[in-house]
């Protein structure tokens, strides 16, 4: 058919499998299969990979989408060969427009989080097949996966943030005094402790004294080799949606209601258990101003498709932080990023057209780019 071909990439290594299963079924039964068709490739959580056949609708079940082996089909070598090939060390010798089945694929979705998706891994393997794909490219997924690299990005660009240190592992079990010294100095009790890494809250801890601080920086670096600590804002989260690539637009602004101390990994992709409030209720100046500062921050990390930019904003003055950006927001109809765009106009099935749109342009424009001039 002359339909174009959507590969969704779903499941993966870690702690979010559930979530982007959720994700790709809500994608699949609201995607137009008169325009497009869809081929699933399912990660295990053992990190296999198993292509499932073309889908002629929406499965009934969630478990359908996480193929047994013996249903695998002959679309498995879509990828496999090119996760086999980049597996050998001789990366330069394999001609990846050779594996003539995965460009096949028009556009990819990479619906995976954590440190194997998110981070630029699965985009890096993407670019080297020369395959489209949906969202933020290698430069901006990795950024945006650690927390010390978009501070520092950030800080250059000159969007006001929350106090913080960091450390590596290392450095904290060299000298801790000093660190503890330069927290309680600048940042004082409570404070955030948290993994530099990490998409979800896993890891996380507030400490109120130095006994909480030290055992929390020592969990932390369960989960990563940096950590950060972040000074206690006692703030309302609002957050913007961007859309876009050379030339973004920016969403009406949200609020997320939580009563927890930081919204929770739960609360924050399982959708329902956290109460957003669509558009928040600010003033018309506070809001445009945040809608300037997720563009910034989008263009600052060189974003390309979408980002959700999460902002603290203060109770006692109406100060804004710049929180985070994310740029694998939680993506069912459900979840505040897809809402956010729903409110400003944009449902979620024109979403979906319109990220595709703009995965093929950047691959077109990407094409047309020299790599390399002859003397
Ligand atoms: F493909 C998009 F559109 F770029 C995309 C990819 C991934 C949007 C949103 C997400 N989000 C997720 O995959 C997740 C937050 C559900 C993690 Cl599993």
């Amino acid at each position: 058919s002359d339909k174009i071909r959507i590969g969704l990439i779903y499941g993966g290594k870690s702690g979010e499998h559930e979530v982007s299963l959720q994700t790709a079924l809500a994608v699949i039964k609201a995607i137009d299969m008169s325009k497009y068709d869809i081929i699933p490739f399912y990660i295990t959580k053992q990190g296999e990979w198993r292509s499932g056949p073309q889908l002629q609708g929406p499965p009934e079940h969630l478990a359908e989408l996480a193929f047994e082996p013996s249903l695998v089909t002959d679309e498995v070598s879509a990828i496999q060969p090119i996760i086999n090939s980049l597996q050998y060390a001789n990366v330069q010798g394999v001609d990846l427009n050779s594996q003539a089945s995965i460009n096949k694929l028009d556009v990819v979705f990479p619906l995976l989080h954590g440190t194997f998706g998110e981070d630029g891994t699965i985009q890096g393997l993407l670019e080297m097949a020369n395959i489209a794909y949906v969202g933020a490219g290698v430069l901006a997924s990795s950024v945006g996966m650690d927390k010390v690299m978009m501070k520092r990005v950030f800080e250059q660009e000159g969007l006001p943030q929350c106090l913080f240190r960091h450390f590596t592992r290392k450095q904290w079990e060299k000298d801790n005094a000093y660190f503890i010294m330069e927290i309680e100095v600048s940042i004082g009790y409570p404070c955030f402790v948290k993994p530099a890494n990490l998409g979800s809250s896993v890891g996380i801890n507030k400490a109120r004294n130095r006994e909480q601080l030290i055992d929390a920086v020592e969990y932390a670096f369960q989960f990563d080799r940096k950590v950060i600590v972040e000074e206690n804002v006692d703030a309302r989260e609002v957050e913007v949606a961007i859309l876009g690539n050379d030339e973004p637009e920016a969403s009406v602004v949200g609020e997320v209601l939580s009563s927890n101390e930081f919204y929770d990994y739960k609360a924050k992709y399982v959708d329902g258990t956290s109460s957003m409030v669509i558009p928040a209720e600010i003033s018309a100046d506070i809001s445009e101003r945040l809608r300037e500062l997720a563009l910034r921050a989008y263009l600052a990390v060189d974003g390309s498709g979408l980002s959700r930019i999460d902002f603290f904003l203060r109770k006692e003055d109406n100060h804004i932080f710049i929180n985070e950006i994310n740029t694998m927001p939680g993506f069912t109809p459900f979840s505040m990023y897809p809402l956010l765009w729903k409110e400003t106009g944009k449902p979620y099935a024109q979403l979906l057209d319109e990220l595709i749109v703009l995965a093929l342009q950047r691959h077109n424009e990407k094409q047309r780019l020299q790599y390399s001039f002859e003397l």
